[in-house]
């Protein structure tokens, strides 16, 4: 568990950039980048807005990693249900 934060950490950094958070263009390539398969398996094109609106618990416009680290749980509940 700890070594998959530890990774979810560097996907995280590497895409958020100075700002240490994600906007929607950002996450939409962390996932096209980290999570294709994922992705794949999405049957609605619109699971990034989705996913976004979920994960920005804050409505902050951005994802910042603690709102990320949450990310997991709610991708696998909306891509395997
Ligand atoms: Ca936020």
């Amino acid at each position: 568990m700890e070594k998959a934060m530890r990774e979810l950490l560097e996907i995280f950094q590497k895409h958020a950039g100075i700002a240490q958070a994600l906007n929607k263009t950002e996450l939409k390539s962390l996932f096209e980048t980290e999570f294709a398969g994922v992705l794949e398996n999405a049957k609605d094109k619109n699971v990034i807005d989705d996913l976004f609106q979920r994960v920005d618990k804050d409505s902050s416009g951005s994802v910042n990693f603690t709102e990320f680290a949450a990310i997991t749980a709610a991708a696998h509940g909306m891509l395997f249900q």
